[in-house]
């Protein structure tokens, strides 16, 4: 079975949407970001990943794997008849793998992070500041097309879904583009999203009752 180390509303989300949304069984593992232990027996999570960034997804071989863009693939490429990837070669697949990068690296980790690990607040409020530019590219794309890749969802959707999730939280609102806003509700409503959002917020509770 494959195994899914996560932390509650990070970005290991959008793998945990993937894998409810493609009805592939998992086992997942809690992991404690600051202390870098796996939570159900204290391990060093470094040695599961030595980037110790969640989501890694270790296979059913014990091979692991980290980086969303990667690992979310693998996941659509489990259940091809659900087309949450387009197939390999066709070009829209090339497109998918467009959007996991400009998630990945103009919206996730360009902004979206630092407003939550920057110490300094001049730099949070650049980020917040700058972040507009991005999340104008996205909202263009959904003003009039539904998804993000062709006419139907893929494993991209559930990953802008979770960045679009934190923005309020990271001090972002969406509400300059209701294009966002409609998407990411539209995203939301779906029930094995929804599902995925419920487990992770009652996770995220079970933490901060024992933390405090
Ligand atoms: N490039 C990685 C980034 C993963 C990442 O930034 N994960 C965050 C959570 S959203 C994390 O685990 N950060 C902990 C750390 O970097 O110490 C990917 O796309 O998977």
């Amino acid at each position: 079975m494959l195994q899914l180390y996560f932390h509650p509303f990070a970005c290991s989300l959008a793998a945990r949407i993937a894998l409810m949304e493609a009805d592939v069984a998992a086992r997942y593992h809690l992991v404690h970001l600051w202390k870098k232990t796996v939570v159900d027996d204290g391990g060093d999570f470094r040695s599961v990943s030595t980037k110790g960034a969640v989501p890694v997804l270790v296979l059913e071989d014990g091979a692991t794997l980290t980086e969303n863009a990667a690992i979310l693939q693998y996941i659509a490429d489990r259940r091809p008849d659900l087309g949450l990837a387009p197939r390999p070669g066709e070009p829209l697949r090339y497109r998918l793998q467009e959007w996991l990068s400009f998630i990945g690296c103009e919206i996730h980790k360009a902004f979206l992070f630092p407003t939550f690990w920057y110490a300094d607040d001049a730099a949070k409020a650049a980020a917040r500041q700058r972040i507009g530019s991005t999340l104008a590219v996205a909202s263009a794309h959904l003003d009039g097309n539904p998804y993000l890749v062709g006419d139907r969802f893929t494993v991209a959707d559930g990953y802008l879904a979770w960045a679009l999730l934190l923005m309020p939280r990271a001090g972002i609102d969406l509400a300059p583009w209701p294009a966002l806003s409609a998407f990411l509700a539209r995203i939301q409503a779906r029930p094995q999203v929804a599902a995925a959002i419920a487990i992770e917020r009652q996770v995220f509770k079970a933490m901060a009752r024992e933390s405090a």
